[in-house]
């Protein structure tokens, strides 16, 4: 065989095939690198493929969490909803995939178990699950902030003579509850989405609650012609707005302080933002110190107590729904939903507080609490995910000198702008934690890492350097950033995801950068303008 036909060695290898792997194997070709995919699933569409469940839906509008990187495919895609369902964000994944012939690059049913870096090749080298390894000059951990399920390790679950399932490993021809007694564990977005729509079908639904969680009214609506043709023509302008909210995303923001109004202004602002078109995450914009003064996010809190008091009928599900005094409004992430608090009137739906009552085993027949058995044919569980730092953990990843990743992140995930983490050069993370990730909208924010990770590769290559490593130094200050910044709102207070709250054991880092996206965008253009400050290219 002469040279010619030998395989190019592969520039870049990218672990997963969600938004952020397909959009960088999309600029990585356009930039003339040769690049891989390998994804676990059978399928693209990342943690939208997994998340199957009744009423799955993203939180953050259509026309905002879509890629804005071309401008025929914002043209060309219409969204059919305010809030896209997942079946229609998979078909949207599925579409772009095709559109730019991107699965001639994306191995399927690979499961990435460990990354080495050789420091002699200074390459990477991952193996998969099946025993095949590939190498590349450059790792691109695109594996999602919420893709590693926190598996249900409740005693007795082996012996549950009825169907159990998670929310984010849901069956792909659907759960038929008809008839069916139903256990939903959990009452975070995925069980708040899920209640209403299992309670509309099953005999009878039971939510076992452990925290009351903030909801409010998604006020979803089709998105009719008009909407549409009207996106359609001023998506520059939405797009630009967007980026220049704190998270990325185009909403109404009022920039006053909670406490400079009247209690009738205040009201009238909340109201607007309960009822009005689009409802969701607006909420959080009503006034510009929610999230940093405890008054302000008193009132808010008194509103949606308020609200569940006024549309749940039976007072004592009432309370038990109302979050208490040790959750912040909005320090975990807010759920928008569909009708959840309207759920608990319906004769077939009852709630538990299993705080007060905890859940003590899995039995034969059902669930049992430290109050008594509940007799159930099916058990959901929306327990959510170990968030942000589990994919990257569940990987045996090996850096300079062979330290493990895991070890390295034992006290909690340490990055350079949350793109990098110093001893693992060469890889680079999309929106992984200390950057504004989950906090943002995610499509946005990956096509704003994909972009400056591909335009470091190609500095580096341009400059003939061939390897990037973060320094301890700008690394260590960047950790002290993110937390100092955090440490100034009132999220790190929340038991929450954000912190690693869910995950017994998991220490208590605030994981995403909470700075906000135009922030975060000056720090990462300062950085390269100054010769991609803190990263050692050689
Ligand atoms: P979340 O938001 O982490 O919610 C998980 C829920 O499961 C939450 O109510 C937990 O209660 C509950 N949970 C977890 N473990 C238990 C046990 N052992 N017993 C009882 N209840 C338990 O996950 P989601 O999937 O809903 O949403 C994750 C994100 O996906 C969401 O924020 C959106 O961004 C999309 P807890 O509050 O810990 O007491």
């Amino acid at each position: 065989m002469n040279d010619s036909n030998q395989p190019k060695a592969l520039d870049v290898l990218i672990i997963g095939a969600g938004f952020a792997g397909l959009y960088q194997l999309y600029r990585a070709r356009k930039a003339g690198l040769t690049a891989r995919v390998l994804e676990a699933g059978d399928d693209v569409g990342g943690t939208w493929y997994w998340n199957r469940y009744p009423g799955a839906r993203c939180d953050v509008e259509s026309l905002d969490y879509s890629f804005s990187f071309d401008k025929d495919l914002e043209q060309e895609w219409t969204w059919s909803e305010r809030y896209a369902t997942q079946p229609e964000i998979l078909r949207y994944i599925c579409h772009v995939a095709d559109r730019f012939d991107l699965r001639r690059d994306i191995q399927l049913r690979t499961r990435v178990t460990r990354a080495v870096f050789d420091e002699q090749a200074k390459r990477w080298t991952v193996e998969t699950r099946a025993g095949e390894s590939s190498g590349a000059q450059f790792l691109v951990l695109a594996t999602g902030c919420l893709s590693i399920a926190q598996a249900p390790d409740f005693k007795g679950l082996s012996s549950f003579a009825g169907k159990w399932y998670h929310s984010a490993d849901w069956p792909k021809e659907g759960v038929d509850f008809t008839g069916k007694r139903v256990g939903l564990i959990g009452t975070g977005s995925s069980g708040v989405q899920m209640a209403p729509l299992i309670a509309e079908q099953a005999e009878h639904l039971t939510v076992f609650q452990r925290t009351a969680n903030f909801s409010v009214p998604a006020q979803n609506e089709p998105l009719d012609d008009q909407a549409v043709r009207d996106a359609k023509a001023s998506y520059p302008e939405r797009r630009a707005r967007g980026r220049e909210t704190s998270n990325g995303i185009c909403l109404e923001a009022n920039d006053q302080s909670a406490l400079d109004v009247s209690d009738e202004e205040r009201l009238r602002e909340f109201e607007f933002r309960w009822r009005g078109a689009g409802g969701g995450f607006r909420m959080l914009r009503a006034f510009n110190d929610l999230l940093i003064n405890e008054k302000s996010n008193e009132h808010a809190a008194n509103f949606v107590r308020s609200k569940i008091r006024a549309i749940v009928q039976d007072p004592r599900t009432a309370e038990l729904l109302c979050p208490k005094g040790d959750l912040p409004f909005g320090t975990k992430r807010l759920c928008v939903d569909s009708g959840y608090y309207e759920t608990f009137n319906r004769p077939n739906v009852t709630l538990v507080d299993v705080k007060a009552a905890p859940i003590e085993e899995v039995t034969l027949r059902g669930l049992r609490t430290s109050e008594g058995e509940h007799e159930l044919d099916v058990l959901v569980f929306a327990t959510g995910f170990d968030a942000m730092t589990g994919a990257l953990r569940a990987i045996d990843i090996r850096g300079v000198g062979g330290v493990a990743l895991r070890e390295k992140w034992e006290h909690g995930p340490r990055t350079y702008l949350g793109i990098s983490s110093a001893g693992f050069p060469n890889m680079f993370i999309i929106a992984g934690p200390g950057s504004p990730s989950v906090l943002s909208n995610m499509v946005h924010s990956i096509e704003e890492h994909v972009d400056w990770v591909t335009r470091l590769i190609l500095h580096a290559r341009g400059s003939s350097r061939s390897l990037v490593a973060a320094g301890i130094q700008a690394e260590n200050e960047w950790v002290h950033h993110v937390n100092e910044v955090a440490d100034r709102t009132l999220y790190p207070r929340g038991n929450s995801w954000y912190v690693g709250a869910n995950i017994p054991g998991k220490p208590r880092v605030f994981m995403p950068y909470v700075g906000g996206v135009p922030a975060y965008r000056n720090i990462l253009n300062d950085v390269a303008n100054d010769g991609y400050r803190g990263f050692a290219l050689s």
